[in-house]
């Protein structure tokens, strides 16, 4: 579909939702002539993981990772998205502080772009950093939906101004494809330091597994095949480098339900940027995790010359593929691979001293709970006992512009939850029971039966999405609107 007079008429008429900042209206002659910065355009297509592992699913402008945006701050960008599917799709620019109507989130407001046809979006990039974009539609049981499709790809928002401590830099895109169900098989995953689940969750959780008794565990998804940039180790070509370079990685676990984790034999990471923000307390760690649709920005010193594995500590997962070849140059042979001793990750350590508080105007306590197989066989979660429903719009936290709020949340599951909220960014407070500050995010991991504490201020009018960012969590209850009021 071509954009017509009339439907631009329409777009640029929509009314502005409840509480929304004043939005960019154009007029219809202006975007006829205006040409776009950016095409996405999502289409189902046959995907080369490596020799013999061919996928069938749905992608970005044909490939995988979608192609890499590189926005500039402050600067207004028009990006036309055009939809060759036969149902409709939403494009969310994660880790942007943008309106909701161009934000990529239904329960927002956002207008889907519609099947077999075109949406096109404007909005000022913020803020600088390393951000993505990728679907943001119900998948349900359909696993051929929603990120368990190829629709992701890295932004890169340029700063105005950037100190750059780096040779160059290289984006890595984890992720898996070829999904399918099973029962049970939890990803109970000690890798998340400080914090020892606590008693009084533990309670909440059993007396929720009592009241489901019999019930089976939940559906659960795993993977056949994992890429790092869209393919299997081995398959793609390796990362080159020179001894004595500084590289800067961006990695984004772009994972529908997956926590990764990343090493590097023989060298460490400078963490410098968590969700593409500037941490205050740099600092190097042996190996990475990250949620859901978590970013880590991480320099390598090339200081030990050989060949080697980038790839995942798990056996299974690195040797299906997730795993990329680092290669000094004039080296040649097998590359190297060597399990990393046990490493605890713990987003604190880049974070500095709480100093004076500053109190929020309020708190919000969230209480997580699992019920097991209690939807069609899926898990079913609650937060303060509700489900989110697209019919109640529920559960909904009203919020007023200006105010500094805190969101404890409270986990009663012993899954970990890479929790994301929509449009703003968010301080971390207090994680696994210890304090810290000036560590900024837009997910973070929430360990099993453990609380996590973060100050997020109203300051981006418009529905505003929290959720859960495992695709089946989300789409299973865990999931909740902040209003504006
Ligand atoms: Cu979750």
């Amino acid at each position: 579909m071509r954009l017509d007079r009339r439907s631009l008429l329409k777009l640029a008429g929509l009314s502005p939702l409840a509480g929304c900042a004043p939005r960019l209206v154009w007029a219809a002659e202006q975007v006829a002539d205006e040409k776009a910065d950016y095409m996405v355009r999502i289409g189902a297509s046959p995907f080369e993981l490596a020799p013999g592992h061919i996928v069938s699913t749905t992608l970005y402008n044909g490939q995988f990772p979608g192609p890499l945006i590189r926005f500039k701050e402050g600067q207004r960008t028009v990006v036309d998205i055009y939809n060759d599917t036969d149902v409709p799709e939403l494009v969310h620019w994660h880790g942007q502080m943008i309106p909701s109507d161009v934000d990529g989130a239904s329960e927002e407001g956002t207008p889907f772009v519609p099947a077999r046809g075109m949406r096109r979006v404007s909005f000022v990039p913020k803020p600088a950093g390393f951000r993505f974009y990728h679907t943001h539609v119900f998948a349900g049981s359909d696993l051929g939906r929603g990120t368990y499709t190829g629709q992701a790809g890295p932004v890169y928002i340029e700063p105005r101004h950037d100190p750059g401590d780096y040779d160059r830099e290289v984006f890595l895109v984890l992720k898996e494809f070829a999904p399918s169900f099973s029962r049970g098989g939890d990803m109970a995953m000690d890798m998340l330091a400080p914090g020892k689940p606590l008693k009084k969750l533990e309670e909440i959780g059993a007396k929720a597994d009592r009241e489901a008794k019999g019930t089976p565990k939940g559906y659960e998804v795993g993977y056949e095949l994992f890429s790092i940039n869209g393919k299997m180790l081995g398959a793609g070509e390796p990362i080159r480098v020179k001894q004595g370079e500084r590289v800067l990685f961006h990695v984004l676990n772009a994972s529908a339900t997956e926590i990764r984790s990343l090493a590097l034999p023989g060298h460490v990471f400078r963490v410098v940027s968590l969700d593409g923000n500037p941490v205050p307390t740099p600092a190097e760690v042996p190996v990475l995790w990250l949620g859901t649709a978590e970013r880590v920005s991480a320099i390598v010193a090339m200081n030990h010359p050989g060949l080697f594995v980038l790839g995942d500590l798990s056996d299974d997962d690195r040797a299906n593929g997730m795993g990329i070849v680092v290669e000094y140059s004039g080296r040649k042979g097998k590359p190297q691979w060597v399990k990393p001793q046990p490493f605890r990750w713990d987003y604190t350590r880049f974070g500095t001293a709480p100093a004076a508080t500053v109190e929020p105007d309020e708190t919000i306590e969230i209480l997580v709970v699992k019920h097991n197989a209690a939807a069609d066989g899926f898990n079913l979660w609650t937060l303060n006992g509700e489900a989110f429903s697209m019919k109640t719009m529920r559960p909904r936290y009203d919020v007023q512009e200006g105010r500094r709020y805190r969101l404890k949340l409270r986990n009663a599951s012993d899954d970990i939850h890479p929790v994301h909220l929509h449009r703003h960014s968010f301080e971390l407070k207090r994680i696994g029971g210890k304090a810290t500050a000036g560590v900024i995010k837009d997910v973070i991991m929430l360990g099993g039966f453990q609380e996590v504490e973060f100050d997020f201020v109203a300051d981006n009018a418009g529905r505003t999405l929290f959720h859960c960012h495992q695709q089946l969590h989300m789409d299973f209850g865990f999931m909740a609107l902040f209003d504006y009021v």
